[in-house]
């Protein structure tokens, strides 16, 4: 049954960290990440293995089902195969065109080179959300004014602001997946729950410090790539969630699905929409990160173990931008 809104906002007093780390801050949670955490991390690297944790950006990716999102649109600008072909037979309006001046440099010399450009959506696949990607009652993270994102971006809580972070930290994964037996992913209407997070991370046997990135595993992106579909809807977090991201001091969550919450509107807030991305971007702020794709990290960590390791996350700086592409790697 979905909370009230009351409970809502009590949460949201509570774990709002505004001011915390100054009233100019737009880093939010990643200054939990310290020198020597870094180190930490880096000291976790033992074999020597690099694990990727980002999805292919391609027309084959997960969007398109809801309409306000597409698949990239990848445009090939200089194409040294069609040197010749253009140079030759290009007709006379192409003349004095940038591809024919391209291909006629082409022909007469034995270097070619070939460019290309892409049309996405920032969110497209492995993403980070800004801290400005998700406001509610006209305030953002710090209690910046929402109209500081304009038609121009973002001029509080951009995603090139966290640039200095790396972001790189200790990430540990929480495979709820394995811990429930489950066949690929969490069956929807079934949500994770704080006590759950809990229970998977005393199950591996690994503790969850200040600063960590937690990485949890619902099976989505795993479901997806045998599929195809989009649209498939499965479990994710519960909002209260957030509390606990609150009480262990994380810096940052990321997860193989849409939203890495739940998505189901019974087990949110009545009134409301994706309570938890209003309480860790907005509230706390606490950047999170959608469609990692970790099919192979969750069988390399069943093998050995060990559920902890190097993460290295560093969004593309795209000034201004609400969110961005990301290609993470778990070294181990
Ligand atoms: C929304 O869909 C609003 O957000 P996200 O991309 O973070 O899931």
């Amino acid at each position: 049954m979905a909370d009230s809104m009351s409970e809502f906002r009590r949460v949201a007093d509570e774990v709002r960290n505004w001011g915390r780390w100054g009233d100019d801050d737009e880093l939010g949670t990643l200054n939990l990440i310290t020198a020597d955490k870094v180190a930490e991390a880096a000291s976790l690297v033992r074999k020597g293995k690099v694990i990727s944790l980002g999805g292919d950006f391609s027309s084959a990716g997960p969007q398109g089902a809801f309409q306000f999102r597409q698949n990239p649109t990848h445009v090939m600008t200089v194409d040294g195969g069609d040197a010749r072909t253009l140079a030759e037979y290009g007709p006379q309006w192409l003349r004095n065109s940038v591809a024919h001046q391209v291909a006629e440099f082409f022909v007469d010399n034995p270097f070619r080179f070939n460019d290309d450009m892409i049309v996405m959506p920032l969110q497209a696949a492995t993403q980070w959300d800004a801290l400005s990607h998700v406001y509610y009652e006209d305030k953002l993270y710090n209690g910046f004014p929402a109209d500081s994102v304009t038609s121009f971006g973002a001029f509080r809580c951009g995603i090139e602001k966290v640039d200095r972070k790396g972001i790189v930290s200790r990430g540990v994964l929480l495979d709820v997946v394995r811990h429930r037996g489950a066949e690929v992913f969490l069956e929807p209407g079934t949500p994770v729950t704080p006590q759950e997070l809990d229970d998977v991370a005393r199950a591996q046997g690994v503790t969850i410090t200040r600063g960590d990135i937690v990485v949890v595993h619902t099976g989505w992106w795993t479901r997806f790539l045998s599929t195809g579909d989009g649209a498939e809807p499965g479990a994710g977090l519960h909002w209260t969630c957030a509390s606990w991201f609150h009480d262990h001091d994380v810096a940052a969550v990321a997860a193989d699905n849409l939203m890495v919450e739940d998505p189901d509107p019974a087990n949110g807030v009545e009134g409301t929409f994706l309570p938890m991305h209003m309480l860790c971007l907005r509230d706390m702020g606490l950047m999170l990160g959608e469609y990692w794709d970790l099919t192979e990290l969750v069988a390399d960590c069943a093998g050995d173990g060990v559920y902890e390791f190097q993460l290295v996350a560093p969004p593309l700086k795209v000034v201004g931008a609400v969110g961005a592409p990301v290609s993470p790697v778990a070294i181990k």
